[in-house]
């Protein structure tokens, strides 16, 4: 979605904003604003194919936040296809399971193929399959006459396919299948790229094989679908964290911009809600981003241990006192929000914010197992990242 589109939405949703929030306000309101976020966004709608065995479900565990091959719900759309889901990851996977590609076999997956394409075309849009994503074991010296028919007929369907080459434990092997394939003139030129991965690393007593090439697929995928699968394809994701942080910085960057509009002419400490609907809009969306699933009272915990822990000061305003204000548990005093002070003061909650999501996806904070200090010190570390402006979350250079 265009950030003016975007925009647009947060203003709007200034409106429903009380004039006095307190925390069940503000956490209902924010539950609200972020399912409103994750229906509007759809999903991310991928086909894997390969043979049985070739290593699909390792990969969809290691590319998509929550194990979703084993935590997902499978459910046969047909003789040779399930479709994976889970509520609250924005994903559709299809995979083929149990595929033995003989000519027949293939002729039957296609022509289901076809089906489900054709029916996702006249449905609302929602089913769209964005990418294919062909796994061939990267240890192969070559890639069979029938697999190649299919690979091709896959593409022919329009929607990009990559070639992603499997348990790749010997990239030497990997790089040899590679050139094959690239040179080979013919087949696979309709394919969109090609890639190398090993899902899972390897070790034993005599060998360790460390996991590669999963960003790279990421990346690839992310050139070749269109803009509409962006999103939701960057929320289920967890193999390259950078790209979230660019999201994430976007919408910080574009919620500091509104509240730069909004603060034109000062407002009074008092009016502060007023930028309450756009920072909630920003959390919201730095919420989907990481696909963290929270409760009200997950809002209400993370709003209150910002407000317990001092130190976060910016433009002369404390983000503690700020935040009590946005709570309706205390007043920011005497001060009138100025442009510079609305700015800065998203901007240091959106960093923190981002932050911490950051620090839930990657275990280091646990909502259900909740650690003050380590929340605290967690919370230290950002604010003093942000006053020494060495954070990764920078804003600008946003588009
Ligand atoms: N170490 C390692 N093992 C892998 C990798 N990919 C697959 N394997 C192993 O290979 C075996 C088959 O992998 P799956 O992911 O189940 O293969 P699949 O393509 O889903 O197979 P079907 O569902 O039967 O079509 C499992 O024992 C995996 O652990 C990898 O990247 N690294
Ligand atoms: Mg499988």
């Amino acid at each position: 979605m265009a950030l003016k589109e975007n925009l647009a939405k947060v203003s709007n949703i200034r409106n429903i904003i009380p004039e006095k929030l307190n925390f069940t306000d503000f956490s209902n309101n924010f539950e609200r604003v972020m399912s409103e976020k994750s229906d509007e966004m759809g999903s991310f709608n991928v086909l894997i194919a390969g043979k049985t065995g070739v290593g699909k479900s390792t990969l969809i565990n290691a590319i998509f936040r929550d194990e979703l091959a084993e935590t997902g719900i499978g459910a046969p759309v047909t003789d040779s296809i399930k479709v994976i889901t889970k509520l609250g990851v924005p994903i559709k996977i299809y995979d083929t399971v149990g595929l033995e590609l003989d000519s027949e076999r293939q002729k039957k997956v296609m022509t289901e193929i076809n089906k489900i394409i054709d029916d996702s075309e006249s449905s609302d849009g929602n089913e769209k399959i964005h990418c294919i994503w062909y796994c061939i074991n990267a240890n192969s010296s070559r890639v069979e006459p029938v697999e190649e028919t299919f690979i091709n007929q896959l593409a022919d369907t329009g929607i990009p396919v990559i070639i992603v080459l499997t348990k790749a434990f010997s990239q030497s092997e990997a790089k040899e299948l590679r050139k094959y394939i690239e040179n080979t003139k013919d087949p696979l030129i309709n394919a969109k790229g090609i890639c190398a991965v090993l899902a899972k690393g390897y070790f034993d007593s005599k060998i360790s094989v460390k996991e590669y090439g999963k960003k790279e697929l990421v990346n690839l995928t992310r050139l070749v679908i269109s803009e509409d699968a962006e999103e939701p394809f960057v929320s289920a994701q967890i193999a390259d964290l950078s790209i979230k942080r660019k999201k994430a910085n976007y919408y910080i960057g574009g919620a500091v911009g509104l509240a730069a509009a909004q603060c034109v002419n000062p407002i009074p400490g008092t009016d502060a809600p007023v930028l309450v609907g756009i920072q909630m809009s920003m959390m919201a969306s730095i919420t989907y981003v990481y696909g963290i699933s929270l409760k009200k009272e997950d809002v209400a915990y993370i709003l209150g241990i910002l407000i317990s822990t001092q130190g976060v000061k910016f433009a002369g305003v404390n983000l503690a006192s700020f935040l009590k204000s946005i709570a309706g548990v205390g007043t920011v005093a005497g001060i009138m929000i100025n442009m510079s002070v609305a700015t800065t003061l998203t901007a240091t909650l959106g960093k923190t914010y981002a932050y911490i999501m950051e620090q839930i996806l990657t275990r280091k904070l646990d909502l259900d197992n909740i650690d003050k200090k380590k929340w605290r010190d967690s919370i230290k570390t950002i604010s003093k990242q942000i006053k020494n402006n060495d954070t990764v979350f920078d804003f600008e250079g946003v588009e």
